[in-house]
């Protein structure tokens, strides 16, 4: 049986997933959601959010729970750390991502006002400090590229590519990360989104 993706190509949360994919080396097909609005996404899981995995037969919904559903068949290449008290903190950081980041990416996305826009920016400077503090000296937080790069990198690089923000030069910890993910992620350009099916 195959194994289907059902994602929207711009969505951060779609090309976290598609990381994991890649580094697991697990071949999967695409369903576009935008192509039908998404009729079949719909169809199929009665709910609308992406990304959403038909794993082989198991419907599987959640960038988090994707992540962790590929890491149990295929835990060669880990997406986490190695002893539980990193695999704890790895987990927080993901979660933290995916939860705080994405308000401060809809909340520059969105700002239509010289006001919201400047509340949206002091939004992501609290996360670029916290951020360049995270990397400082470091390619990736733990010693390898783990599911917590990976969410992060999926927020910035929307934040960037997406959102068309450029991340202030003054941010180097923040801007190297950026660097060391679209060389080890193999992209030509941070304009592109990640589509390699392995790594
Ligand atoms: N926590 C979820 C968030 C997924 C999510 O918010 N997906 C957005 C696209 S980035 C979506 O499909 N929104 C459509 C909707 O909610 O109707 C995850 O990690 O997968």
């Amino acid at each position: 049986m195959a194994v289907r993706l059902f994602q929207s190509q711009t969505s951060m949360f779609c090309e976290k997933v598609r990381i994991v994919f890649a580094l697991k080396k697990v071949p999967y097909e695409i369903v576009d959601v935008r192509k039908d609005d998404r009729k079949s996404l719909l169809e199929y899981t009665n709910q609308r959010k992406v990304p959403t995995v038909n794993y082989n037969g198991e419907c599987v919904i959640d960038s988090t729970i994707i992540s962790a559903r590929l890491e149990k068949d295929h835990p060669g290449n880990s997406i986490y750390p190695e002893s539980a008290a990193a695999k704890g903190l790895c987990l927080a950081l993901e979660d933290w991502s995916d939860e705080v980041l994405i308000h401060a990416n809809h909340a520059m996305r969105r700002a239509e006002t010289p006001e919201a826009r400047q509340k949206a920016e002091a939004e992501w400077d609290a996360h670029f400090n916290t951020l360049e503090q995270i990397y400082t000296g470091k390619k990736f937080i733990f010693d390898r590229l783990t599911i917590a790069d990976a969410a992060i990198f999926s927020q910035l690089h929307y934040l960037y590519a997406t959102v068309k923000y450029e991340i202030p030069a003054k941010y180097k910890n923040v801007n190297a990360f950026l660097e060391n993910m679209r060389q080890t992620l193999k992209l030509k350009s941070l304009a592109d989104s990640f589509e390699a099916q392995s790594l």
